[in-house]
């Protein structure tokens, strides 16, 4: 066969010198600046190092209308994926072409400038359909086209200035040249590249080595630590697992090194691309293996590709790329073997064990068992350390409900049961200390009430974010603002919504501070239920009823349902 074999000569960067790019940097404070969003970041630190090698800077129009109709560049060359920068109508208006623009980073460090040649309104559309495959906004690379992106699209030449900063993993990071000159180095002229965003199991590795093996190559693991799937485990969690597993490699043939792509999951164009991107970091073989940078379900609750679809577009376009592509099918273990197995090639009759990712985050959330012949135990615990079980996460109890309807007494004597029961730091944040507190300077108009609860909310988050349990009692008369609570908490750990849904009628009668008899002489104004509205809430996970039931046992009922969601150990 043919013995392919890398050309490690260096690849075109765009930054220009060190003394230029001081100079530059003093004139390009003149300009009109972007501040790039963190995916652009990513992708213009690819287009700078040569990681998107031929490109020379966003796309133009005639080049990003080839790309998503035909997958080429204006001039032929195979390019997947739109490079674009996407703007705000605003800042587009304020734009002319040939104007130079600075690049700035969340931090407003000019890392490039930009000679706009091309402004225009994209048919965004059209690009799901012909780069994603369908318009579908399950698709998450969909999704940030029509939620997150720019109307507009500027295309345009960059000048590199400087790289962007990373103070995470420093070492780990490597430009194309870099690993060129690595390869060079060692001798390397063979290496096939393996592309990941998730943490490797044994199922990997095992395809890892068969790859190595069948490429007669060395191995770059390539994980990717720029933006992935949302949902996916963080990066940092996962280097720390790479590096756990890297030591179960030869050193003398494996490497590991951190690729900043932003990915777009979009499966067989995605997979042209990464194979597009191994080649300028010096690799000569790439695997490929089952449903390739797949995006998941689309609405529908099917597959947006099929398993093996990257594969074939790969393959049809390998010789262009100029990587060969090392597939691979899906692989199981066999029992009866104790070894790993690609799911065609299983010995017949033998009994076959998998653990899908969505069955591995169950077993992680419950704290169940995760065998040894799935993963490495130092993987396991890593994840374990992320993601602990239910029990040990943080979480937010909200309760919400009229003046005196019994929120603060019911949320004292929760708080005092999960004290009793301990593990975990518990925070009240009832209505009338917030409002002492860190409310001290608002009254009872919506906006003003939205903003006390958007604080409590952000208070409730970063508890829960820490391990922490939060139990809040104000009125939270919005349903809207109770939503956008809920949001906010539950990106770290669980929000438990309880409606005491004592009347206004028998708020009113109790009236223990007197403020029902005030409201309504309009010595109060907006005073809710009386003359200020309230959203019942319509899908609490508890609603509490205080009328002839002891507030002992409304706070049983709220631990009830705590450990029927797994959040307190039964
Ligand atoms: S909100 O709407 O969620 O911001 O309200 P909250 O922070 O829970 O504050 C409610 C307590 O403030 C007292 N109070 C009023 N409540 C409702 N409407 C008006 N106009 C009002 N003015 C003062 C009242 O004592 C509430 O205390 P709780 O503990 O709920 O009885």
């Amino acid at each position: 066969s043919n013995p392919m074999q890398n050309n490690l000569a260096p690849i075109p960067e765009l930054y220009v010198s060190y003394e230029s790019a001081q100079k530059l940097k003093v004139e390009a404070g003149e300009l009109i600046s972007h501040d790039l969003t963190p995916r652009q970041i990513c992708d213009l630190e690819l287009l700078m190092n040569g990681g998107f090698n031929p490109l020379k800077g966003f796309l133009s129009e005639e080049d990003y209308d080839g790309v998503v109709e035909a997958m080429r560049l204006a001039d032929g060359t195979l390019w997947p994926m739109p490079i674009t920068l996407d703007v705000s109508e605003a800042f587009a208006e304020g734009i002319e072409l040939g104007q130079d623009i600075a690049l700035r980073d969340q931090e407003g460090v000019i890392l490039a400038t930009m000679t706009v040649t091309d402004k225009w309104v994209p048919n965004k559309a059209r690009e799901a359909e012909k780069v994603f495959g369908a318009d579908d906004q399950a698709h998450p690379a969909v999704n940030y086209l029509h939620n997150k992106a720019g109307a507009v699209y500027l295309g345009g030449p960059i000048t590199g200035l400087q790289q962007p900063v990373h103070y995470d993993f420093r070492a780990r990071r490597d430009s194309p040249n870099e690993l060129r000159a690595y390869f060079r180095k060692l001798g390397w002229r063979r290496v096939v590249a393996f592309q990941t965003r998730n943490p490797l199991h044994r199922a990997h590795q095992e395809l890892t080595f068969r790859a190595a093996r069948e490429a007669q190559s060395n191995l770059l693991i390539h994980p990717v630590v720029g933006m992935t799937k949302p949902g996916d485990v963080d990066h940092f969690t996962r280097v720390r697992c790479y590096e756990a597993v890297l030591d179960k490699y030869p050193s003398a043939t494996t490497t590991m090194s951190l690729l900043n792509l932003a990915m777009r999951m979009a499966g067989p164009r995605e997979a042209v691309w990464h194979g597009l991107i191994r080649k300028n970091h010096g690799c000569t073989h790439f695997i490929v293996g089952r449903d390739h940078a797949g995006p998941g379900k689309n609405s529908k609750g099917e597959d947006f590709y099929g398993p093996y679809d990257a594969q074939e577009l790969f393959k049809q376009h390998e010789a262009e790329i100029g990587l060969e592509m090392v597939d691979f099918k899906h692989m199981v273990y066999v029992q009866e073997k104790a070894q790993y197995y690609p799911v065609s090639e299983v010995p017949e009759g033998s009994t076959v064990l998998d653990i899908s990712g969505t069955e591995l985050r169950r077993r992680l959330a419950e704290g169940l068992e995760i065998p040894e012949w799935f993963s490495f135990p130092e993987v396991v615990k890593e994840l374990r350390r992320t993601r602990p079980p239910r029990s040990r996460q943080g979480f937010t109890v909200f309760f919400t409900g009229f003046s005196g309807s019994g929120k603060s007494t019911i949320a004292n004597a929760l708080m005092v049961k999960l004290m009793e029961m301990g593990g975990r730091p518990v925070t009240l944040l009832d209505g009338d200390i917030v409002r002492k507190n860190l409310s001290s300077e608002l009254g009872f108009s919506k906006e003003h009430r939205d903003l006390n609860i958007r604080r409590i909310g952000y208070v409730a988050s970063e508890i829960t974010k820490n391990g922490g349990i939060a139990i809040c009692a104000p009125i939270a008369p919005y349903a809207t603002t109770r939503r956008a609570v809920r949001e906010d908490v539950e990106s770290y750990g669980a929000f438990v919504e309880v409606h005491v849904a004592t009347t206004i009628e028998e708020c009113e009668r109790r009236d223990r501070k007197g403020l029902y008899k005030l409201a309504r002489e309009g010595k109060i104004k907006e005073f809710t239920g009386i003359s200020d509205p309230y959203d019942v809430p319509e899908n609490p996970e508890l609603r509490v009823e205080t009328e002839n039931v002891d507030v002992d046992n409304c706070a049983h009922q709220v631990l009830l349902k705590l450990e029927q969601m797994g959040l307190v150990a039964g």
